[in-house]
């Protein structure tokens, strides 16, 4: 009838790329942004089937995050603004590589029968878009425009240039009822910031004038939001570089620090001592460093130190809050507040979790699977070593926090009880819920930095990093390559584990794995030992079992 034939007609103006295979990854789909029209096209389709079955308002992003800016990305925002859901996933594929429309049509109308959805009637559908800078994203926002409008009902609403997090953010706020423009968005940060900084403990809030925080944009989207973000904020100086003069990505941002250790392009000898963040390319990661005497090399102050910050500090918010009036524990709620990391976190940040008495949970890689255990607890704090990571309040934790606030504010207001009651409430407003977002936990570092007065250098203190290293290596199928255990343990091929095992042991507090990418046609090795020299001789030797 009249839907099929509208996709018929659009379809046909988006061929499939010969030669290539899509698949939604870790972070959606990726690749040379020329080879991603039809697939930005379909996932266009996607969104809007994926409105229609669940009556609510989904995002698509445009982006390819770190990676270079020749290369583009799209992937999905589900309902509460996390990822989409992966029982889609694999639909996601299919539309992807269906290699003509009839196919493609055909698998639509399977789709749509085994899920449920009804098409008949008036379905409406509401997709909001968003981009990072790349010159390619204008150009394939119009095909993601296609792909909605060929689903009748389906509406769009363009949100323009934003970072990932921001896109996440409003589409779990439009679904709450919530308005969801950026000016929204930026206002929650700053009030809650804004709290932050009032409850700080008498005698911590002198701020020093001399004090600045250093950006590095990445040469990407969060340097203009940081920029605009910095119109309304107080009680923080910061210092934006790299935020779009130079190219996307090279030699800069959160990847390039983390990975290489040295100062972004920018930064050098002028800096020493300042205290450093860098961002990613769409602004959903976060690391900080500070630049080593030499002015070239880093002291990497990575995203489990930052998930370590947070634990300490709403640790110590939950213990105060826990300290009943009547020395009785009345009115205690005993949340939980547990953490989630890869088998890429530093052992010695999992060593120093552990010692404050926190639940650790591992999971594979990639946000989709830390955020689903994070919402388990009542304070779910998550990050991956590269800067990815949020903290998640349970609706439950939240509604009693809200209502013991308004206790203790009637019987004994101002109490340092009700000071962390009301920084708890702050920090579920500052830090996304939807998803890792650099410029709300920027502004929830900084807040805690001022609450303890710490430096970046104390910070750093809380634990040594143990050494490590990352290689990657070409294999003719990484997913031979089959890993258990939160990627900890490798089961096929038979004999591999093994192997990795007895290199492993030569070595004191030897610690590795191997993993295949989600990202590139790469198997990863990471190994993690006492020294730099056995860390490196560890992994190269690991290398060696697989290629
Ligand atoms: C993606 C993931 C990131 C993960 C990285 C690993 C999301 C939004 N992003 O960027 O969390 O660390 O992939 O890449 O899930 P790899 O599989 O190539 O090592
Ligand atoms: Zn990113």
């Amino acid at each position: 009838h009249e839907q099929r034939s509208l996709l018929l007609h659009s379809a046909s103006r988006f061929p499939l790329p010969p030669g290539v295979k899509f698949s939604y990854g870790t972070a959606g789909f990726r690749a040379d942004a020329a080879m991603l029209e039809s697939t930005v096209f379909r996932v266009g389709i996607l969104a809007a089937l994926r409105s229609i079955k669940t009556g609510s308002t989904i995002g698509l992003m445009i982006t390819a995050s770190h990676n270079k800016v020749s290369d583009n990305g799209i992937k999905v925002a589900d309902p509460s603004g996390g990822m989409l859901t992966q029982g889609w996933e694999p639909f996601a594929d299919a539309l992807a590589n269906s290699p003509d429309p009839d196919t493609l049509i055909q698998l639509l109308e399977d789709f749509v029968k085994e899920e449920n959805i009804t098409l008949d009637g008036a379905p409406t559908a509401h997709v909001l878009l968003g981009r990072d800078t790349r010159p390619s994203g204008m150009l394939l926002v119009e095909a993601a425009k296609q792909g909605i409008t060929s689903m009748m009902g389906a509406i769009f609403t363009d949100m323009g240039v934003v970072t990932t997090p921001q896109l996440h953010w409003m589409v779990r706020a439009k679904n709450k009822g919530i308005e969801a423009s950026e000016r929204n968005y930026f206002d929650q940060l700053l009030t809650s910031f804004r709290c932050l900084l009032d409850y700080i403990p008498q005698g911590n809030s002198v701020s020093n004038e001399d004090d600045i925080l250093i950006v590095d944009g990445a040469d990407g989207v969060g340097g203009e939001k940081i920029e605009k973000l910095k119109t309304g904020l107080s009680g923080l100086r910061i210092d934006v570089r790299n935020s779009g003069g130079g190219e996307l990505n090279e030699g800069v941002g959160a990847d390039f620090v983390q990975k290489e250790k040295v100062v972004p392009r920018g930064f050098g000898p002028a800096d020493i001592g300042i205290r450093c963040a860098s961002l990613d390319g769409d602004a959903d990661r976060l690391v900080y460093f500070s630049i080593l005497p030499d002015g070239n090399k880093i002291s990497l102050v990575d995203g489990d130190k930052i998930l370590s910050l947070f634990a300490l500090f709403l640790k110590e918010q939950l213990s105060i809050l826990n300290v009943a009036e009547d020395g009785k524990g009345n009115n205690s709620y005993q949340a939980s507040l547990g953490v989630v990391q890869t088998a890429y976190a530093n052992g010695a940040s999992t060593d120093y979790l552990k010692q404050l008495g926190l639940e650790v949970v591992f999971t594979p890689t990639g946000v989709k699977y830390l955020h689903e255990k994070a919402a388990e607890f009542d304070i779910g704090i998550y990050f991956e070593a590269n800067g990815h990571g949020t903290v998640l309040f349970s609706e439950t934790f939240l509604s009693w926090l809200d209502i013991r606030n308004h206790e203790l504010s009637s019987i004994s207001k101002g109490s340092e009880q009700q000071k962390a009651a009301l920084r708890l409430l702050a920090t579920s407003q500052l830090i996304n819920q939807a998803v890792g977002d650099a410029l709300s936990g920027l502004l929830l570092v900084e807040a805690i930095l001022q609450h303890k007065r710490w430096s970046i250098f104390r910070w750093n203190e809380l634990y040594q990093d143990l050494p490590s290293r990352q290689l990657k290596v070409k294999v003719v199928d990484r997913n031979a390559v089959v890993t258990a255990n939160a990627e900890t343990v490798v089961v096929s091929p038979i004999g591999v584990q093994e192997a990795i095992d007895n290199e492993t042991a030569k070595y004191p507090q030897g610690r590795c794995f191997i993993r295949p990418s989600g990202t590139e046609d790469v198997v990863r090795v990471y190994a993690e030992a006492l020294t730099q020299e056995s860390a490196d001789s560890l992994a190269h030797s690991v290398l060696s079992i697989v290629d």
